[in-house]
């Protein structure tokens, strides 16, 4: 009894059993919709366990990754409602030790979605040492909660088959919308580009560039990468831009030097909510 009682009070995180292989708690196919107004105050009740700056542990076991999820945004706070409202309970049941980081591009140039990326997981290393790193748009959804939002031996493509491609790949290489990379393989490629402003592209050269490395693409079964999108027009300031395909072929020359390597911005304000940290960064963005 003694033996108990102190192993009880004393217990750290390095005293629990690892997480199972298959997390227990997972339910499969989810009902997703988008109809109804999701209110943050309540998720800030009702979501237990979750600390300041949105981060989560599971309280029985210890993780084997460290998560970061990473979500490139502006002005798209519904989005993000639902989004945290979904997948907050979905992390949990996957008993991942992990931490929701929402890089906020600051003033009205043009958007940048792979740089936001690197400024998170930067910012997102600062302040614990994450060994992975999830990549997200805020309006995606996953319809399956077998579907690991943590990383493998590749780098992994997880939104293989959303709504609005019909639940399939749009086209074979496609790597966009939800991904992960370990913090290593993501060193590996030096980051993502700096230089995709606008609109299309920043996917296919991250692409490039994992190939182009010598890895290959991970992906879970089309059964359960299912998502759902929400639906939404084109944000000002994010119009397709012409030049970022032209780009492309030039994706292992320029992956040396654009990159991690060559990224600077400036942290405008750092807010931690108990249901994420949101990080308003100036990224010099052009007009
Ligand atoms: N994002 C923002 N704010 C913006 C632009 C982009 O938060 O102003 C983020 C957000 O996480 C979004 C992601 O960047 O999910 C990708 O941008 P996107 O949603 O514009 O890209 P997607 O390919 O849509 O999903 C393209 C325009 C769809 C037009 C649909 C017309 N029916």
């Amino acid at each position: 009894l003694w033996k108990n009682h102190t192993s009880k009070s004393n217990e750290t995180e390095a005293d629990l059993p690892d997480c199972p292989e298959t997390p227990p708690a997972l339910v499969g196919p989810l009902r997703v919709e988008f109809y109804f107004t999701v209110k943050l105050d309540a998720l800030r009740q009702q979501y237990q366990g979750i600390l300041q700056g949105g981060k989560y542990k599971p309280p029985n076991c210890k993780s084997k990754q460290k998560v970061a999820v990473i979500i490139p945004f502006r002005d798209r706070h519904e989005h993000l409602g639902y989004w945290l409202y979904y997948l907050h309970p979905i992390l949990m049941r996957q008993q991942l030790d992990y931490g929701v980081f929402v890089i906020n591009q600051d003033g009205q140039g043009i958007f940048n979605r792979a740089k936001l990326m690197n400024v998170g997981v930067v910012e997102a290393l600062k302040v614990y040492d994450y060994d992975c790193l999830v990549f997200s748009d805020v309006d995606l959804v996953p319809l399956d909660d077998r579907n690991l939002y943590k990383c493998f031996d590749n780098p992994r493509h997880l939104a293989v088959a959303m709504d609005k491609f019909g639940y399939d790949l749009p086209y074979s290489n496609y790597y966009g919308g939800v991904s992960s990379l370990s913090k290593d393989q993501y060193m590996e490629i030096n980051g993502f580009s700096n230089t995709f402003w606008g609109w299309g592209g920043e996917d296919d050269d991250i692409y490039n560039r994992i190939v182009h490395r010598g890895m290959s693409i991970s992906r879970p079964d089309m059964a359960t990468g299912r998502y759902r999108m929400i639906r939404h027009f084109r944000d000002r300031h994010n119009e397709p831009n012409p030049q970022n395909e032209g780009k492309l072929p030039l994706s292992a020359i320029m992956m040396r030097r654009d990159g991690l390597n060559s990224l600077s911005y400036k942290v405008k304000k750092i807010e931690q909510d108990v249901l994420y940290t949101f990080i308003t960064v100036d990224i010099h963005a052009p007009f």
